[in-house]
Parts: C-alpha cells; sequence; structure tokens
C-alpha cells in the first residue's frame, strides 16, 4: 500500500507535476475502485484534468457489484468519458481498454503522414490498483510503484503495442480524506491502514451499511436468521456463529470485526459496491 502523509506542500507539489505531465499526453487512465466510484476519487481530479481526453477505469470490478458497475459505466458515459470495468488481477478488461485506446490514437493521427506516439498516463489515489495496471498493460511483473506524490522519475515511457506509449510512474493523487464518508469508504475497503482504525468499529459500521443495502448476503455468509436491530447485535450474532467467542463466553469483537472486514474485502460476503450514481448528486457542488 502507497504511505503517504499527505501535507499542504505535498499537494500543491502533486498538483504542478500532474499539471506539467499532462501536456505529455494525449489521454489520462483514471482508475477508481468500482466498490466505492465516489470515495476512491480525488477531490479535485476534474480540475486537475480539465479538459483532457480521459478514460475512467472502475477496477477491482471483480470485487463490485456487476448491476451498479453498469449503471456506473453508463453514468461516466453520459458525462462523456469512455468507462470501462476492469480486473488487473486477471486482466479482464484490458482488451476492451487497448481498443478504446488504439481508436483514439488512429483519429489522433489520421491523415498523418508521420505517425505520432499516442501517449498515456495513469493517475489515482493511493492503492485502487494503478501500479497493476501499469503491469497489465505492460505485461511485465514489477511496475516501479512510486512512493512520492505525483512523481514521475525522469519520464521514462513504455512501450505498448501500436505506437502507444505508457508514463511509468502514475500520478499518485491525494484521497479525499477530509470527507469522512469517504475516509470510511476507504478503510472499508483496506485503503487506509488499519493500524490507525478502531477495527470493532470500523467492522459495526460496515455491518450497518451492509444490513441496510445487501441484508441477504450478509444474513447468507453468517448463517444469520435476520438482520437483528441493530449493527451491534448483528455483530454479536455473527460472532456466535463464527465462533468469535472469549473465555466467560463473551464476544471477541476484535475477532469479529478483523473477520467481517476481511471477508468484505475479500468479496466472500458477495459482490458489494457501496456507492451508487446517485451518491453523485450535489458532488459537483461541494467541490472546492
Ligand atoms: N481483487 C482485485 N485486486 C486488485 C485489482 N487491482 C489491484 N488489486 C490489488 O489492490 C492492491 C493495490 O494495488 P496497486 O496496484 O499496488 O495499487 P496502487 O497503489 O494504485 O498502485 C494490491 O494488493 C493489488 O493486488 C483488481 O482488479 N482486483
Ligand atoms: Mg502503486
Amino acid at each position: 500500500m502507497e504511505n503517504i502523509n499527505w501535507y499542504p506542500g505535498h499537494m500543491k507539489k502533486t498538483r504542478e507535476l500532474i499539471k506539467e505531465n499532462l501536456k505529455l499526453v494525449d489521454v489520462v487512465i483514471e482508475v477508481i475502485d468500482a466498490r466505492i466510484p465516489v470515495s476512491s476519487r480525488n477531490p479535485i481530479i476534474d480540475q486537475l484534468i480539465k479538459d483532457k481526453p480521459r478514460i475512467i477505469v472502475l477496477n477491482k470490478s471483480d470485487l463490485a457489484d456487476e448491476n451498479v458497475s453498469r449503471q456506473w459505466r453508463e453514468y461516466f458515459g453520459s458525462e462523456g468519458f469512455a468507462a470501462i470495468s476492469m480486473n488487473c488481477v486477471s486482466g479482464a478488461g484490458a482488451k476492451e481498454l487497448f481498443r478504446i485506446l488504439e481508436k483514439m490514437s488512429e483519429e489522433k493521427n489520421r491523415g498523418r503522414a508521420v505517425q505520432r506516439p499516442f501517449r498515456l498516463m495513469i493517475a489515482g489515489v493511493p492503492n485502487v490498483g494503478k501500479s497493476s495496471l501499469i503491469n497489465r498493460m505492460t505485461g511485465k511483473k514489477s511496475a516501479q510503484t512510486g512512493d512520492r506524490p505525483g512523481v514521475t522519475r525522469g519520464k521514462q515511457w513504455l512501450k505498448l503495442k501500436n505506437n502507444m506509449q505508457l508514463m511509468d510512474t502514475p500520478g499518485i493523487l491525494w484521497p479525499k480524506f477530509e470527507d469522512p464518508k469517504a475516509g470510511r469508504n476507504l478503510a472499508f475497503c483496506g485503503s487506509i491502514k488499519d493500524e490507525i482504525l478502531d477495527v470493532p468499529t470500523l467492522a459495526m459500521e460496515l455491518i450497518e451499511v451492509l444490513s441496510e443495502n445487501y441484508p441477504d448476503l450478509l444474513a447468507e455468509r453468517y448463517k444469520l436468521e435476520g438482520i437483528a436491530d441493530t449493527p451491534l447485535e448483528t455483530m454479536e450474532n455473527m460472532a456466535v456463529k463464527r465462533g468469535c467467542i472469549l473465555p466467560g463466553k463473551r464476544i471477541d469483537y476484535e475477532r469479529i470485526g478483523k473477520l467481517t472486514l476481511d471477508e468484505f474485502r475479500s468479496a466472500k460476503i458477495g459482490r458489494i459496491t457501496l456507492e451508487k450514481p446517485r451518491d453523485m448528486v450535489g458532488e459537483k457542488d461541494v467541490r472546492p
């Protein structure tokens, strides 16, 4: 996981670097987490990228709710972006990504005697899968994972097929850490280190969200008779079913908490998306 302590100087530098790098590329591939398409976006991404052509990759779509992912692709499409679902671990979606890129590249070079390279950069907040996508696109195992925000090391271009070139280091953007809801969603998805979080409380909050939006999946996974009146009770019922019990028949909140988060993150509870396109309503108004 990329661990960056963002401070105002970093953010300013990142903004400047992204702007510099944008001049060098034809298209930006914005990577977001398909489970949390609102929370996993940089708060000023639209300001940063402005009118540069952009493709939105809903990554980790293997963990997300397919129906909601479709709604998201439609939503982003209606906003004028090409949006595709990807799984950078299996490679699903890579073909479609290349198909779109090749089409854009052809359009750019149409009528040119000398074909110019079509240049791309990948951008996104930490942990969405930027490095995995670079590896996928180049077919190599280990992309350098930049540990500094928005940094490119001397602009190396990775050669792709059909005269396309990829900036070797992704633009690492800061997350929406000022929005508590986004922070919580990023934590659910494992994009904030658990050491700095209260695991049982976070898990209980997740159980509350799942009880509302995916009650059947939750009940099925933990063999619950139903969803209890409070998330705490549901969590306790889950603990009993899973044997997360301490001496004296006390609930082991730490253990059921960790287990719940682990099983959510690995989609063992099911393919779940925490944000729907309707959550975008008002997003534009809160942009700084
Ligand atoms: N399940 C799943 N995991 C992924 C996918 N893409 C990346 N990951 C995992 O997400 C974590 C972060 O990926 P990484 O490429 O380092 O993200 P970066 O911080 O944006 O460069 C790693 O553990 C990856 O294996 C995906 O499509 N599906
Ligand atoms: Mg990385």
